[in-house]
């Protein structure tokens, strides 16, 4: 049965008032016409991949000419530092650890938020918004793992959880099924070729890429990476797959894809206010750019891949503006997860990089309990509202849930999302502080008030090494003062007991809303 939402005052202010009976009356009085609202979420770009955020080496014009005329953050954060927990978080504003069911997922693994649970689409679906959900998903598919039809309906899916309409991929581009999934079966299916799907046994007669390099006419795996399985598009994956036949993505088309579902969604909802999600595939690996794009950013596929999402924002941009919408839309355009260079493919990354920093002067990146696993790119642009500026305010997903809430006038209890605070006078530039702490996850749990970081030990490796990433693991405790030491240098944990201490304080009290962390 679907959830009905909790009516009261969980949550908190709204756009000028705190709760109480007026509420509505204010949201109504600012917001006669309810904003359109969209969250461009991009997978793997780090905090340095983007020109608006410094670096010289990367020249992303659409972007920054959102960044230029909203806010650009630069102390905001994915709640983890890989896809499927940061975009559980995103979504219903609960910690990814207080499951132990979040990890990275694989293609065939069941939905992972519940039909019960609500998310944000949820929100902008009983405030009588039109919701899609496109792109990049990897928060699985039907009821349970390994247990979908390909052929047929995909259920429970993305209509349970607040999204009219969804056009996805159902978990990343290096993991089959290379299909596009719409309203929960796989678009232009071909009934010649049958789909089948498994993460255990590969399919007899299918070509594997371990056995057969001279299939791959793409992409090559990297050493040891795996991504050795099924080949598609001449392109390894990691898990088996069979048949899909007409219905199977060409890798070079897949942000063509997204981008035009985009704006089709946009252009078939100009008379009814909208919440969309764009899960662009760029710059996840496989990386195989357009040849539009092909060797424009002198970096090979990565940095291309970083100018392809840069086109894909501003044709969203371009058909907002055309259909008279950009003043009254929300976007916010954010990344899952900080960078990473060799995520699995020899696509030449490592060595065409150059000068460019994805991670800028942050310290790790994907994977990482250092900041550049989890800061990442945050801009916000609502032409009507904000005015152009930059926000040092400590800044996290979890709290879109109930910011997007207070945005559009919707008093969900706080019960309904645990974590999620109502931060949307920050995000709207007029609140510079924003959180009191922030709580990232990778291997460790971290929690940073801005200034201070306490990244709790584990034993895991220092280094990761297939992806060359400092892990930030550690078995001692670290503390870093991130106000003069940006890139986690030097370890004051010994120095500041006491300052440890205040942090788990707070830590250990959130540990004890639930935490089902199943690794420590
Ligand atoms: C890892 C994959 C990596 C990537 C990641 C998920 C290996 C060795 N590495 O397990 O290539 O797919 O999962 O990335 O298999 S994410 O951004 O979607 O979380
Ligand atoms: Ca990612």
């Amino acid at each position: 049965m679907k959830k009905a939402l909790t009516l009261g005052c969980g949550i908190g202010g709204t756009l000028l008032t705190s709760c109480g009976g007026l509420q509505n009356k204010n949201v109504e009085t600012i917001l006669p016409q309810k904003p359109n609202v969209i969250f461009i979420v991009a997978d793997d770009i780090g905090y340095g991949d983007l020109s608006c955020y410094g670096e010289k080496t990367i020249h992303t014009p659409n972007v920054d000419k959102l960044a230029a005329g909203g806010l650009r953050f630069t102390d905001a954060h994915a709640v983890a530092a890989t896809s499927t927990p940061s975009r559980y978080s995103l979504f219903t504003g609960h910690y990814n650890w207080r499951r132990n069911d979040t990890g990275i997922a694989a293609g065939n693994a069941g939905m992972i938020i519940r039909p019960e649970q609500t998310t944000v689409a949820d929100i902008f679906k009983n405030a009588g918004y039109a919701t899609g959900a496109i792109g990049k998903w990897h928060l699985g598919m039907g009821d349970e793992t390994g247990t979908q039809n390909w052929n047929g309906l995909i259920t429970p899916g993305a209509q349970d959880i607040g999204f009219d309409y969804s056009y996805l991929m159902a978990a990343t581009g290096d993991r089959v099924p290379c299909v596009w999934v719409e309203n929960q079966r796989v678009a232009n299916y071909d009934s010649a070729a049958p789909i089948y799907v498994s993460y255990e046994d590969p399919f007899p007669d299918e070509p594997l890429g371990r056995d057969h390099p001279e299939l791959l006419t793409k992409l090559k795996p990297s050493l040891n990476h795996g991504h050795d399985q099924a080949i598609v598009n001449g392109i390894s994956r990691i898990g088996y797959m069979k048949g899909g036949g007409d219905a199977l993505w060409e890798d070079e088309n897949i942000a063509d894809s997204i981008t035009i579902k985009a704006v089709e969604f946009i252009e078939n909802h100009t008379d009814i206010p909208f919440f969309l999600y764009v899960g662009t595939n760029d710059i996840h690996v496989p990386r195989y750019p357009h040849p539009r794009f092909v060797g424009k950013s002198g970096m090979g596929y990565r940095g291309d891949a970083i100018l392809q999402f840069d086109w894909t924002v501003g044709e969203i941009v371009k058909i907002l503006e055309k259909k008279g919408l950009m003043e009254n839309t929300l976007i916010i355009l954010t990344s899952d997860n900080g960078p990473v260079v060799d995520d699995g493919y020899q696509d030449q990354a490592v060595e065409l990089l150059g000068d460019h920093r994805p991670w800028g002067d942050l310290r790790g990146g994907k994977y990482s309990n250092f900041e550049a696993g989890t800061r990442v790119p945050f801009i916000v642009s609502w032409a009507k509202h904000i005015k152009p500026d930059v926000s040092g305010a400590l800044v996290s997903h979890i709290d879109l849930f109930a910011s997007m809430a207070a945005l559009i006038g919707e008093d969900v209890d706080q019960a309904v999302a645990i974590d999620s605070q109502n931060q949307l006078s920050t995000i709207l530039g007029a609140d510079q502080k924003g959180r009191d702490y922030i709580i990232e996850s990778s291997s460790s749990l971290s929690i940073s008030n801005g200034e201070w970081k306490y990244i709790t030990p584990n034993n895991g490796s220092a280094f990761y090494s297939l992806t060359k990433t400092e892990s930030g693991n550690s078995k001692e405790e670290q503390l870093y003062y991130l106000k003069e030491d940006i890139g986690e240098k030097n370890n004051l944990a010994k120095k500041y007991p006491e300052k440890i201490s205040e942090l788990k304080l707070i830590l250990d009290k959130e540990k004890e809303k639930g935490y089902l962390r199943k690794w420590e």
